[in-house]
This record gives C-alpha cells, sequence and structure tokens, in this order.
C-alpha cells in the first residue's frame, strides 16, 4: 500500500499521522502566573469561552496546573493555569507555590497577571525577578480601576523591563482579543499538540472535584477553603461519590449544614454545570491536618 494511501486511511479513522506533510501552526504554551486572587482562572475561561478552571473570591482556589487549550484553525495555544504564589504557611502553601513557579520553565510565554485595581507591590515584584525577561504583564480587572490608576500600575509595571504590558478586563473580556492576537504572533511554528476541538486535558473525575471545591468555596464561610480538599472516590456515570474533606471535626458540620442543607446546596449548583442526569453523592470526610502531611496531600493531588 502506498503512503499516501495510508495516510488516507488513518485520516478516515480519525487519526492524523505525523511525517512531512503533517500540518505546521502556530503552537505553544503560555503560562499564566501572579499572585492571589488576580484573576488568572477567569481569565483562562475567557480567552477558551470555556470554562476549564474553577474561580472564586478566596485565595488557594486554584490547586494544580491547570491546562486549557485554545484551538483555532491556524494556531493553537495550550495555556498554563496556576495556583497564586504567596507566602506559604503549610505544607501545602509550599507545594502550591513549586506547581506554580514549575510553569515558568519550558513555556513559551510567561504572563504576570497583576490586579489593577491593587497597588504592584513586592509580591508581584517577586514573581517578576523570577521570569524570563520576555514575559508579558497583564492588567487586570480594568472594568473597576479608574482610568488614572490603570496608568499609574503600567508605569510601576514598567520597571519588569518586559515585553509588553496588556490592561485587559477578564471580566467584560475588554482588551482580550488584542492578548491573545499578540500571543498567537508569539507562537513558534508547531504541530498540533492536541486533537482538533480540545478545550483542557484533564479527567472528568478531576473536573467533577473541582467543581464540587468551587461550589463549597462559594458557598462556605471565610475560615473553612483552606481546609477543604476533595476527590472523586467512585466513577460509575451517573453515579459519581464525591469526598469532601475537612481539617477538624468541628468543620465538618459547616459544610453538612443545618439539615444537610448546605451540602444539598453544592450538590445542586454543581450538578447544573455537568452533563444532565449526573447522581452526585457527596459525603465528608475529616483528615485531620491533612495540609501538613505529605501523605495526605499526595492522596489528593496537591
Ligand atoms: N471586576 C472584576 N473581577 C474579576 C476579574 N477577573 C477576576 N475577577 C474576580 O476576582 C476573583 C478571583 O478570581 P480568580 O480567577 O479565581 O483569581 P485567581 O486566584 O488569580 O485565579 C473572583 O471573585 C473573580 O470573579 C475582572 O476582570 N474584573
Ligand atoms: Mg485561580
Amino acid at each position: 500500500m502506498s503512503d499516501d494511501r495510508l495516510e488516507e486511511l488513518l485520516a478516515a479513522a480519525g487519526f492524523t499521522t505525523a511525517g512531512s506533510e503533517a500540518e505546521t501552526i502556530r503552537s505553544g504554551f503560555v503560562s499564566l502566573v501572579g499572585r492571589p486572587n488576580v484573576g488568572k482562572s477567569t481569565l483562562l475561561n475567557r480567552i477558551l469561552g470555556h470554562k476549564v478552571s474553577i474561580v472564586s473570591d478566596k485565595p488557594q482556589t486554584t490547586r494544580h496546573q491547570i491546562r486549557g487549550i485554545l484551538d483555532r484553525p491556524d494556531a493553537q495555544i495550550v495555556f498554563v493555569d496556576t495556583p497564586g504564589i504567596h507566602k506559604p504557611r503549610s505544607l501545602m502553601g509550599e507545594r502550591l507555590n513549586d506547581t506554580a513557579t514549575s510553569a515558568l520553565g519550558d513555556i513559551d510565554v510567561a504572563c504576570l497577571v497583576v490586579d489593577g485595581t491593587a497597588a504592584i507591590g513586592a509580591g508581584d515584584r517577586y514573581v517578576a525577578s523570577r521570569m524570563p525577561r520576555n514575559s508579558i504583564l497583564i492588567l487586570n480587572k480594568t472594568d473597576i480601576t479608574p482610568e488614572e490608576h490603570i496608568l499609574k500600575q503600567l508605569t510601576k509595571a514598567s520597571e519588569f523591563g518586559f515585553s509588553e504590558y496588556f490592561p485587559v478586563s477578564a471580566r467584560t473580556g475588554k482588551g482580550v482579543d488584542e492578548l491573545v492576537g499578540y500571543l498567537i504572533d508569539r507562537m513558534p511554528e508547531g504541530p498540533r499538540w492536541y486533537p482538533e476541538g480540545t478545550v483542557r486535558d484533564f479527567s472528568e473525575q478531576f473536573w467533577i472535584a473541582e467543581l464540587v471545591r468551587e461550589q463549597l468555596l462559594a458557598v462556605a464561610r471565610e475560615e473553612l477553603p483552606h481546609s477543604i480538599a476533595t476527590r472523586v472516590t467512585e466513577y460509575e456515570p451517573p453515579l459519581v461519590r464525591v469526598e469532601i474533606a475537612v481539617e477538624r471535626e468541628s468543620q465538618k458540620g459547616i459544610v453538612i449544614g443545618k439539615g444537610g442543607k448546605v451540602l444539598k446546596e453544592v450538590g445542586i449548583r454543581a450538578r447544573k454545570q455537568l452533563p444532565e442526569g449526573m447522581y452526585l453523592e457527596l459525603h465528608v470526610t475529616v483528615a485531620k491536618d491533612w495540609q501538613s502531611h505529605a501523605r495526605s496531600l499526595d492522596r489528593f493531588g496537591y
């Protein structure tokens, strides 16, 4: 059989073959780093037009490197969302920082995301100092930042000596097209890393656990967010069992709520974002001080 015919058959079966005729497009890796709560995950979701990373107004929402893929006919960018870089107060905090900083290597463009409403401070400078000079700065939340403050922050940020500076609003989408256009131009020629149409590279189980945690962060009181971990313990769609771990016995009641009210609300909200017919069974366990123990951190994948 000729090579051409073989490729034809493989293509018909849905495979793409590498080789001299393989399509080359602009493709590469972009990471989003910065302090907690500046809007990295919101921005990623906005860029992709798809929710791939959970968002909350509490710090430490993102705990992994979340890969979301922008897939276009002429380009593919793999975006890496990361935990916020902060002063660690536990073993988990240290691991989150490691997860974030490791996203600075082996990528084409690193983006430092800062909160436009806040002053650029020591935390941003610390992160910037560890980034390559050809990184870019993204000043987010311009929808709620007065213009003169935006200008002041951009001027201050210019001391980082980066390649480019973009004021955007992840919430409204303002400035995001310009940013994406620029990033595509910065991508080298390369292969499509993921099959066409891919938007994320993690499992459904992981995503369900994340959505449950997101909803817990939304309804739980201030002191809880850091203490919660979630994981899928049984996956037999439509039945999915999710373990919600808290650090102390006293937190169990808060997560469950009076008569199971909180847990029920969390289940309803998470299910709304999943394929129809999914049945979520949530159970709460106490994993004492799990944030400080390597073994428990491993168990939850942090
Ligand atoms: N007003 C406004 N709020 C934003 C914007 N981007 C993110 N936020 C809010 O900032 C908070 C933190 O967002 P998140 O994406 O989780 O930040 P991350 O920790 O950097 O990933 C959430 O309450 C978001 O709704 C924005 O462009 N404008
Ligand atoms: Mg995040």
